[in-house]
């Protein structure tokens, strides 16, 4: 009987439906043990040294870094699984062309044989939280149900969670419930493993009842449901049906030399800068960066006809190697204390390294599989995908209102891409429609594209592609509705390109990117402000020479036109790239983009 399972009841919460369902899924799962997560000081230092028993943790030296410790996962359990990552929508054709989709009743059926008796031997955390600041109007609940130690202490660094989101649950609260396990129950007798997981992987999402189940990882999107599982692929889907955005953007704020302040949300595909970006140092002489999120944004309008946006989360889970003091200083100095870091390297004094933290690897590191390392196996000491996870209140750049319940109102939207050839520097869309036009092609191309030849594309519209709830046709056409639904047009952000990624003919890159990223906002503001020159080309407004602020950086003419100028030829090649992927959402893309690119189409043959 459930009911007999230590720490299931009392529970800490009157809510009689959250109860039913934690003493379900005990029932199913059969842990030896509940512990509901009340998020406390006390309860996080009692579940690491439990961590550090079982040899999952290990405390890194806290004399240089208090609070901070160290995992190093299977080697089969490193990253996000989209091979194995449904959307099981009761008809498939709401997954849509993007996501994998199985029919709903048999994975249910499937999900619970895989769940009978998964938590045996282990402790059932219920893990109550809240995406987004406590009290706020954007903000929405979740409960996840998990039998990982690792992902309950990681869940009370990212969400608020514990005792806060339990009281706004209240007794009758909406929550998204999420269960997750590592799959990998414990015989009487049987020793544990430093990260137990299971080969076989599963998550899982149903759209239309917004739960989520997930199997057998215990790697961060894969085990923090409160993360992409929830504030992107089951929120996109209550965003869709009550008419807000779930988006894969950072946050930043922005404020001039004479104190204007802009807020600008923007959507990158991975290994295009966005943490860097969310964390930038400007070079430029009175200009403030602060970070209001670097991941994800949940945005509604307010009543005064602006869109308002938070962070729906609380802390960083970002990616260690190539972060360094130059690449994205705030982010280091995050990471000075209570941050738990997974996949990395060890040095010989018990901090950590990873790939470009310094030029020279130092001597004696422990490379992440727990072997010396070897420089000259050409394996890197740091898993790629190595993290780290900390509380984003003690981002030296964090914004004061990061948390504010009330949200930022943006004034601008960026997207963007790498890409060596076509695509400008900083291209400002039309208008709206013009803007969801750009988000839904946005793609990155290999390194090694020449100059003036498009690439091999791998589109990715609005860096969404493997964490949208449902069909992307209709997702686009969700962006329309939203523009043409805005209370007052005049207040709805701008749309901007972004490509810090273009190369020369030497395969150099032209711009120099991170903290000269500012000159490319700063005409964003002004643009913003009506300030900028812009010159209008077939692709959309481009800044006149004269209107980036180029004081301090070296550019030649020749340089200057690789960043700014449009080519009529490649453009023309670039624009017939992109039937064939519109093809693939059949009749659910909507008209209003087909209409988009014979526009351009049409731009680019009169120009
Ligand atoms: O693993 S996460 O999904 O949290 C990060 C990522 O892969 O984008
Ligand atoms: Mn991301």
């Amino acid at each position: 009987m459930s009911q007999s399972i230590p720490g299931l009841l009392p529970a800490p919460t009157q809510h009689e439906g959250l109860v039913a369902w934690v003493s379900q899924i005990a029932a199913l799962t059969k842990p030896d043990r509940v512990h509901w997560c009340d998020g406390s000081e006390a309860e996080k230092s009692a579940i690491i040294a439990d961590l550090i028993g079982k040899g999952t943790l290990k405390a890194l030296d806290q004399s240089k870094r208090p609070g901070c410790y160290y995992a190093a996962s299977d080697p089969k359990d490193v990253a996000r699984v989209e091979s194995r990552t449904f959307i099981c929508s009761q008809d498939q054709a709401d997954a849509g062309p993007t996501n994998n989709w199985a029919d709903p009743v048999e994975m249910r059926s499937r999900m619970d044989g895989l769940f009978d008796g998964c938590m045996k031997g282990r402790t059932m955390y219920v893990v109550p939280f809240c995406m987004g600041p406590l009290g706020s109007h954007i903000s929405a609940l979740g409960v996840e149900i998990t039998d990982s130690g690792y992902v309950a202490v990681s869940m009370g660094i990212m969400t608020r969670m514990g005792k806060g989101a339990l009281e706004q649950l209240g007794t009758d609260g909406v929550f998204v419930p999420a269960v997750h396990t590592l799959g990998a129950p414990l015989a009487e007798g049987q020793a544990d493993v430093a990260w137990p997981c299971n080969d076989d992987k599963w998550i899982v999402h149903y759209p239309e009842t917004r739960e989520i189940w997930s199997y057998g990882s215990g790697y961060g999107g894969n085990a923090l449901l409160g993360k992409k599982c929830y504030a992107l692929r089951i929120a996109s889907v209550m965003a869709r049906d009550e008419g807000w955005l779930a988006e894969h953007m950072l946050i930043l704020k922005l404020t001039s030399p004479e104190g204007v302040v802009k807020y600008v949300a923007a959507a990158f595909p991975s290994a295009c800068g966005k943490t860097n970006l969310a964390m930038l140092q400007p070079t430029l002489d009175g200009w403030k960066a602060e970070t209001v999120g670097d991941d994800i944004a949940w945005m509604r309008y307010g009543t005064d006809g602006r869109l308002y946006a938070v962070n729906p989360e609380a802390g960083f889970f970002g990616v260690a190697p190539g972060t360094s003091r130059n690449t994205n200083k705030n982010a280091l100095d995050s990471l000075v204390k209570d941050t738990v870091f997974t996949n990395v390297a060890l040095t010989a004094d018990n901090d950590v390294w990873w790939e470009g933290l310094t030029k020279e690897a130092p001597e004696g590191l422990t490379n992440w599989k727990g072997q010396p390392h070897d420089p000259s196996s050409g394996e890197p000491a740091a898993h790629p995908n190595a993290r780290f996870a900390v509380w984003a209140g003690q981002c030296p750049s964090i914004a004061p209102e990061w948390e504010d319940p009330a949200g930022v109102p943006i004034d601008a939207i960026l997207f963007g891409g790498r890409r060596a050839s076509a695509v400008p520097l900083v291209t400002e869309a039309f208008d709206w429609e013009h803007g969801v036009f750009l988000g839904s092609t946005v793609a990155s191309e290999g390194t090694a594209a020449a100059e003036n030849k498009v690439g091999e594309l791998r589109r990715d519209p609005f860096a969404m592609l493997p964490f949208c709830g449902y069909n992307m046709g209709d997702y686009f056409n969700h962006w329309l509705k939203v523009g043409a639904s805005a209370p007052d047009a005049s207040k709805l952000p701008r749309f901007f390109f972004v490509n810090w990624f273009r190369k020369d003919q030497d395969g150099k890159f032209v711009w120099p990117g991170f903290g000269d990223n500012i000159r490319v906002l700063k005409w964003v503001v002004d643009r913003l402000e009506g300030k900028a020159e812009a010159v209008s080309t077939p692709v959309g407004h481009v800044p006149s020479r004269e209107a980036l602020d180029l004081s301090g950086v070296e550019l030649s003419d020749a340089q200057l036109s690789t960043l700014l100028d449009v080519d009529a030829e490649v453009w023309t090649e670039e624009a017939s790239l992109i039937p064939a992927f519109y093809e693939k959402f059949g009749d659910r893309l909507p008209q209003a983009l087909w209409d988009q690119h014979a526009a351009l189409t049409k731009r680019l043959e009169d120009a």
